[in-house]
């Protein structure tokens, strides 16, 4: 499966959850396909939507947030992994686009072809783990995750396909903190 089709399967399955994403694609695809208040996009800083995400999670336990991850975004803050188990937000879904690649810097080879990042967050304490290789599977996987209690981690193996076309995020850090900080009210 390409990349860009693990996001058209996804996005439609989301409500009005808010979404936490790593830089590069996997901001400028989620963007370009549905963009939503709810969509916090971290430009710019790699390996900290995770972080931010699990804040999020704990300052508002009655929503289910989700982490829009990339295999090296995962790689560069691998604590993080070890942070959301010890916590442990029944709230937290975090979603790994696994291209094993840093695509949105010229396709540099990751680990996770030789590291499975779904082990580590399984070791972990991640209460609920799944890997999914076929786009048909995203949306059973995905909707058990929001329907189970988390954290839960869900990887997605893609081929790296992004189009170096898509856009960028247009809005400022600043419009985009202010209509996602509303939209958790
Ligand atoms: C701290 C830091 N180091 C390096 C970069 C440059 N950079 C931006 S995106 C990216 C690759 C991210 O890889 P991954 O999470 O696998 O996402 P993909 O690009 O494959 O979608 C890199 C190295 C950065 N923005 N911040
Ligand atoms: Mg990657």
């Amino acid at each position: 499966m390409k990349g860009t089709e693990a996001f058209q399967e996804l996005l439609p399955l989301l409500g009005d959850e808010p979404v936490v994403h790593a830089n590069g694609f996997i901001c400028r695809e989620s963007f370009n396909l549905k963009d939503r208040p709810e969509n916090f996009y971290m430009i710019g800083s790699m390996g900290l939507a995770s972080s931010i995400g699990l804040g999020v999670a704990l300052c508002k336990p009655d929503r289910k947030v989700i982490v829009l991850d990339g295999d090296g975004n995962v790689l560069m803050a691998l604590g993080t992994l070890a942070m959301i188990a010890a916590e442990a937000p029944k709230n937290l879904v975090h979603v790994v686009i696994d291209n094993e690649v840093y695509e949105s810097t010229g396709k540099q080879r990751t680990l996770s072809n030789t590291v499975p990042l779904e082990k580590i967050a399984k070791s972990s304490g991640y209460r609920e783990v799944a890997r999914v290789d076929k786009k048909e599977d995203i949306k059973p996987a995905f909707e058990k995750m929001l329907n189970s209690q988390g954290p839960g981690f869900l990887l997605i193996k893609v081929e790296p396909c992004f189009d170096h076309k898509t856009g960028r995020v247009t809005h400022t850090p600043e419009e985009i903190t202010e209509r996602f900080m509303k939209s958790l009210h």
